[in-house]
């Protein structure tokens, strides 16, 4: 049985929607319930998937050992177009994750709140670049791999939530905004969503 560690609204999130996506039974677990919590992962982050004791962390490893092992449509066979899959998975993980991290570290490690926002504002931009490229994609597609959505477009969804907490403009375009919204409408997305804020703390 696998045993998802998570912290509400973050990036663990997508790995429970592929979870569900996947049709696995799994145990969700609260973060902030755990004592010693780098007991189970050194870096102190989420997510981590615990299977049967051994525990795998880094968001895209574990999306990638569960898409290996069990049948999906989330990440293509075919060699090229599985590559091309892997790459928007790290695209989103790899550049995308980090953009939104800097707005958290700044956020809470800059005192004066007039450099805090100027230092917000700039990694917004940054941001917001990120999503044009996204864009720019979606203008011909209605998924970043194409037109079946893959765990790219999971990670993005859960991503472009974390800007509300930050008082700065991110663009998003019409198109990946319509993406979001299909992703949001999931219904292992909106259980996934529920199920974070059911469980025990
Ligand atoms: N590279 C890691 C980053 C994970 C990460 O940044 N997790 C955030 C939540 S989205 C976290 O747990 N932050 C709290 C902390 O690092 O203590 C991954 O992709 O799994």
């Amino acid at each position: 049985m696998y045993k998802l560690y998570f912290s509400p609204g973050a990036c663990s999130l997508a790995v429970q929607v592929v979870l569900r996506e996947l049709g696995l039974p799994f145990e969700l677990i609260n973060k902030a319930s755990v004592a010693d919590y780098q007991q189970i992962n050194a870096v102190g982050a989420v997510p981590a998937l615990d299977i049967d004791g051994a525990v795998l962390t880094e968001g895209a490893a574990i999306m990638l050992y569960l898409l290996d092992k069990h049948a999906n449509d989330l990440l293509p066979a075919e060699a090229s177009v599985r590559q091309q899959a892997i790459e928007n998975l790290m695209f989103a993980n790899a550049t995308v994750h980090p953009a939104y991290s800097k707005l958290f570290f700044l956020s809470n490690q800059l005192a004066d709140s007039a450099v805090k926002q100027q230092a917000l504002q700039v990694a917004a931009e940054h941001i917001s670049k990120l999503w044009q490229l996204i864009e720019n994609r979606l203008q011909t597609q209605p998924y970043l791999g194409g037109q079946q959505y893959s765990v790219a477009d999971i990670l993005l969804t859960v991503y472009a939530g974390w800007g509300r907490f930050f008082s700065v403009v991110i663009h998003i375009g019409p198109r990946s905004q319509a993406m979001i919204n299909r992703i949001s409408a999931l219904p292992g997305y909106q259980a996934a969503v529920a199920a974070e804020q059911q469980a025990a703390i």
